[in-house]
């Protein structure tokens, strides 16, 4: 198996965070651990920025975290003349430069990463040729998913250490909390929100109320609206809203890193799309996704067959009480969130995401498993 020396990536930015934080976070893990030379072109800079205050959108090229980053627009010539060239989600590269790779002596191994999906079918698509209909080129797609028969899931080194620091290390947890302008109360159940526009949050802040106190952590630009209209008041970053049972805190946008570290620190974590789902895995703690919504509620064949995935083996009690709950906030049944049952199950739920973060861990590593997979197709 040839040695890979270099990688490029080509992100279009869709919507939302998570094309640009999934390319963002493949081009670091390569690039630190997978040691390879990583460019990663990505059409809208200014995304990236939110999860980079240091990126500069104005900069055609720049360094970041161990590769250059490119600000790929019309008149950019991507560079191709290296070992892995990947298309993150179907973005299609430039006709000049599949071109160029297919004059090159020994073409580079193509490689589609795909949309992470839990889905069977996923098992059966990962690492499907494509042949080029023009060119003797050949694309492969790269499924991510949970399983040993799909490509895994990004998991950088450190992730666990600061898992076990932010749970093990009292210091460690009241710095990083008081960062983000909060006094931990040890007797409040700790949330965090993360969602789309449709999440039912006003019921949920409604049931949150109810019960033994609770403490809402609200990254600034998450549910403004349906905030403003519960609490009568626009969320700005610090301020603190009480109802009840609930304190909410509206906290800054983080960066990656450290919403890791606040998904560590929170006992149940509210997460929408792919990449937030992923790092609530990690943070092995009970998690509520809400898929990405799509027509004809295809969403919801993805979050049933995450939930038969991820609750596989999980406690006979626990298991319904979330599965039910996840239903409905993705189908915004407002009415049907049970927090007081999904309150009263999360310690199982906690020893249940414990076993399943180590199960997944257990998995190849999506970086390393991309880096075999195209040392093997080179
Ligand atoms: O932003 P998203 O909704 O992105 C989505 C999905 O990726 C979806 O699959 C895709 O089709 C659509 O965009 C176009 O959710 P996601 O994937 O969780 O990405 C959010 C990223 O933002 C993730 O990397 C975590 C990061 N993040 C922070 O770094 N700091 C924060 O404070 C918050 C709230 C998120």
């Amino acid at each position: 198996m040839k040695a890979l020396r270099s990688a490029v990536i080509f992100c279009q930015v869709i919507d939302n965070f998570g094309d640009a934080g999934v390319c963002w976070r493949l081009a670091r893990q390569l690039a630190q651990q997978e040691k390879l030379q990583v460019t990663l072109w990505m059409d809208d800079v200014q995304v990236l920025q939110r999860l980079r205050p240091d990126v500069d959108p104005a900069l055609t090229s720049q360094e970041c975290d161990g590769f250059t980053l490119c600000r790929w627009d019309e008149s950019s010539v991507p560079n191709v003349q290296v070992d892995i060239v990947i298309e993150a989600f179907g973005c299609r590269l430039p006709s000049a430069s599949i071109a160029s790779m297919a004059a090159m002596q020994t073409s580079p191994v193509w490689i589609n990463l795909e949309y992470l999906s839990a889905e069977k079918w996923v098992e059966q698509s990962h690492g499907l040729p494509s042949p080029h209909p023009q060119y003797a080129l050949t694309k492969y797609f790269y499924f991510p998913g949970f399983s040993q028969a799909t490509g895994g899931l990004l998991k950088e080194s450190f992730v666990d250490s600061n898992r076990i620091a932010m749970n093990n290390d009292e210091h460690h947890r009241f710095a990083f909390a008081k960062r983000l302008g909060l006094t931990l109360n040890t007797q409040s159940t700790f949330v965090s929100l993360f969602c789309y526009p449709s999440a039912p949050v006003q019921a949920l802040l409604g049931v949150l109320e109810t019960g033994a106190p609770v403490t809402c952590l609200i990254p600034e630009g998450v549910a403004v609206e349906q905030l403003t209209a519960y609490f009568s008041a626009t969320p700005k970053v610090g301020m603190q809203l009480q109802r009840g049972a609930l304190s909410c805190h509206i906290i800054p946008f983080l960066e990656p890193d450290d919403f890791d570290s606040l998904l560590a620190m929170c006992d149940l974590n509210f997460v929408r799309g792919e990449d937030s789902l992923v790092r609530a895995q990690w943070a092995a703690k009970p998690l509520i996704w809400q898929a990405y919504p799509q027509e004809q509620a295809v969403h919801m064949d993805k979050l049933q067959s995450f939930l038969d995935c991820y609750l596989n083996n999980c406690d006979a009690d626990a298991a319904p009480t979330i599965s039910q709950f996840a239903r409905a906030w993705n189908e915004a049944q407002g009415d049907s969130l049970d927090w007081l049952s999904l309150q009263s199950q999360l310690n199982k739920l906690e020893f249940h995401a414990q076993k399943w973060c180590a199960q997944l861990s257990a998995q190849t590593e999506l970086a390393r498993g991309l880096v075999h997979f195209a040392g093997l197709h080179l």
